[in-house]
């Protein structure tokens, strides 16, 4: 009896540690992660992904880091005047609760500044979301080929930065 007890026991301390983790590790999920080959010489990229909440709590990414470039950035485009502009998403970029945010060419992506190498296509880039609640959260983008989702910025050299 005391041994069936103990098994008992050990089971469901198993099973809630793991249904923790579980909870912890599903509250932020991130799909379809891409990014785009760049021509030599370029210093900056840009990655591109889906991010679904799947807490009852908002949240908010903070920023993102990989080894490929000096510093990474949350940008948004937008049209500004007629002209598109792109900036620093400040203060982070929130993520509804149950809700899911789209980075996409001419809305929001993470941007690479001071690339340390090529993006080269079929290649992939190591990066780490950094989120308020949900903590850090690595991923692996793969990089398509130049031209891929055609309707932004190739390069982005000919943008103004706005602050
Ligand atoms: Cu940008």
């Amino acid at each position: 009896m005391r041994l069936l007890l103990h098994i008992i026991t050990t089971a469901l301390s198993i099973a809630a540690a793991s249904s923790l983790a579980f909870a912890q590790g599903a509250s932020i999920q991130v799909e379809q992660p891409w990014s785009r080959a760049t021509p030599a010489g370029a210093s900056t990229g840009a990655a591109y992904l889906t991010i679904n909440n799947k807490s009852h709590d908002a949240d908010r990414l903070l920023g993102a880091s990989s080894d490929v470039a000096d510093k990474l950035q949350i940008h948004e485009m937008k049209v500004v005047n007629g002209n598109m502009e792109m900036r620093e998403v400040t203060g982070g970029l929130s993520i509804p609760a149950g809700g899911s945010v789209v980075l996409k060419p001419g809305r929001y992506h993470v941007m690479l500044i001071g690339l340390k190498k090529p993006l080269k296509e079929g290649e992939t880039i190591p990066l780490t979301l950094d989120f308020e609640k949900a903590g850090k959260v690595s991923i692996t983008v793969p990089i398509r080929a130049m031209g891929t989702g055609h309707d932004d910025m190739p390069g982005m050299g000919h943008m103004d930065m706005k602050k």
